[in-house]
């Protein structure tokens, strides 16, 4: 028999397997209805940038405003037109979003203007290629997260991806991918994401298929083992896109793993861990039962045209700082200069933002400053007491609270308690 067709007698023979994915049980509705109100919310605010990220969330979800996100598709087309990403940066991920978004419109590709699109993604890939080849440095130019976005983007719209690309994150795949020095669950399951795709692309070799096959396999076993007592898969935000990929792969939700972490997942929703427009976006397609695979086959054909917003759901539980008063031993280092660059107590009141603590700092007489910079995730520390993390030299500002648990929030979403917290110039 030709592979082709023992192929697809496979892929019969998995669909017809009685496993369903990995899904939330149904009397969370209410709770999952009211994050896609606050997703189709954040896309009514004109101030903020449009986010291909939340756009993609809207429309995976089973109900809709379809004038929303209509008239939020528009202001994205607009933004992406006029704008290619921020100075210097190729904006891989960011085109890649965009893209997935394309998609999950049913938008036509095949116009001059669209095509060069994706040309521009598959020139982006090539650029992150080559730098992971350029001599002694083994990274892409923005970082493998973003290269398997990208990898994926061009694949749910069926392109083929070079397989020099798909090679390089294979080899990859092999070692660890990391978050700073920690491993990156996001970046493990948006691999996973990546080469489930491009395994059932029929565009490739069959060394290929049987080689993007096995990296799946090894990234989601990964993930299985890094399961905690609590259920999440690496910390709760990564957890989300390692549910897109138990979902992709057809887990089935009868395996312990799965309800472990659905429950974990809407514990913290419930409790407004997910407060920034990224992470909720993540995360509300697996709420629905759906990964980014399932843009693909979106054909925008009767759809639940049923989601008005109204006021019924609760706000966000952001504690409002009230009069009592928390100190925060604030501490700057910079490796492998000995002395603390910075170390006094701030007080502030409870319920306080890190960025509050340091703005606090900066107001104070010891001369604290920094600098950050707007992202869909909240405030990026890119500066303090002067020294730039950029880039191009791979460092940043990690966020610790002593002696060296690594934050898991940004300064605009992390409240500090009665406690030290140390800001740290590091590679990554
Ligand atoms: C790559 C990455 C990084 C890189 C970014 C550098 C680079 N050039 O790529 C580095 C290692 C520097 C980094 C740092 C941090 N990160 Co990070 N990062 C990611 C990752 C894996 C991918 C982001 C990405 O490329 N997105 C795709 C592009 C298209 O979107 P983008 O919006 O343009 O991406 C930019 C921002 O996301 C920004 N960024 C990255 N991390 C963070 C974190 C915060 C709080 C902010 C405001 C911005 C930001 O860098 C990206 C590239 O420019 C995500 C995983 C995820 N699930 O999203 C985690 C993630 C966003 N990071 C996270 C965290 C917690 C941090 C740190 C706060 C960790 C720490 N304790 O210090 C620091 C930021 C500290 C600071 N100075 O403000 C969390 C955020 C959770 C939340 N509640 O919002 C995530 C979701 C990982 C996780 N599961 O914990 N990160
Ligand atoms: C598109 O951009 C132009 C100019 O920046 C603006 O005038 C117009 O209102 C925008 N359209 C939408 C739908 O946002
Ligand atoms: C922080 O410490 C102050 C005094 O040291 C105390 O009054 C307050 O209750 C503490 N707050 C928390 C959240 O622990
Ligand atoms: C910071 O300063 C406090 C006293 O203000 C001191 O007890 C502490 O050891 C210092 N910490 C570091 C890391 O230098």
């Amino acid at each position: 028999m030709e592979p082709r067709m023992l192929q697809l007698l496979f892929i019969l023979h998995v669909l017809a397997l009685p496993v369903q994915p990995c899904e939330n049980p149904k009397e969370n509705s209410p709770l999952i209805r009211c994050l896609n109100l606050e997703l189709l919310r954040l896309s009514q605010d004109l101030s903020a940038e449009p986010n291909p990220s939340v756009y993609v969330a809207l429309r995976l979800s089973a109900e809709h405003n379809l004038e929303k996100e209509a008239e939020y598709l528009q202001r994205l087309m607009n933004v992406s037109a006029s704008s290619s990403g921020a100075a210097g940066q190729p904006g891989t991920g960011r085109l890649a979003l965009y893209l997935l978004a394309l998609r999950a419109a049913c938008e036509n590709m095949e116009t001059d203007q669209r095509r060069q699109v994706v040309t521009q993604l598959k020139h982006h890939l090539h650029k992150e290629m080559r730098r992971i080849d350029s001599q002694g440095y083994g990274h892409p130019i923005t970082s493998y997260y973003q290269y398997s976005l990208a990898a994926l983007a061009l694949c749910i719209h069926g392109k083929k991806v070079d397989t020099h690309v798909i090679q390089k994150l294979l080899n990859n795949e092999k070692h660890k991918f990391t978050h700073g020095e920690e491993p990156s669950m996001d970046t493990e399951a948006m691999a996973g994401l990546a080469f489930t795709c491009l395994e059932r692309a029929n565009l490739y070799d069959d060394g290929t298929v049987e080689a993007v096959h096995l990296a799946a396999k090894s990234v989601t076993e990964k993930i299985l083992q890094a399961q905690t007592a609590q259920g999440t898969f690496g910390n709760i935000f990564s957890s989300a896109l390692a549910v897109q990929l138990l979902i992709a792969t057809r887990w089935s939700k009868q395996k312990p793993e799965c309800p472990k972490v659905m429950a974990a997942l809407l514990e913290s929703l419930k409790g407004g861990d997910f407060q920034n427009p990224m992470t909720m976006s993540q995360l509300l397609p697996v709420l629905y039962g759906k990964s980014y695979l399932d843009i693909a086959s979106m054909e925008c054909r009767a759809e639940s045209d049923t989601l008005v917003l109204d006021t019924s759901c609760p706000k966000s539980q952001l504690v409002i700082p009230g009069t009592d008063m928390i100190t925060v031993q604030l501490i700057v280092e910079h490796p492998p200069h000995p002395e603390k660059l910075y170390n006094h107590s701030i007080q502030v009141p409870a319920g306080s933002s890190l960025f509050d603590v340091l703005t606090a700092a900066q107001d104070g007489p010891e001369k604290f400053t920094f600098k950050t910079q707007k992202t869909q995730q909240g405030l990026f520390l890119t500066t303090v007491m002067g020294v730039r993390a950029g880039d191009r030299d791979r460092r940043y500002w990690q966020l610790l609270r002593a002696p060296d648990i690594s934050l898991e929030q940004g300064i605009s979403n992390y409240q500090p308690q009665n406690e030290t917290i140390i800001l740290k110039f590091r590679p990554w």
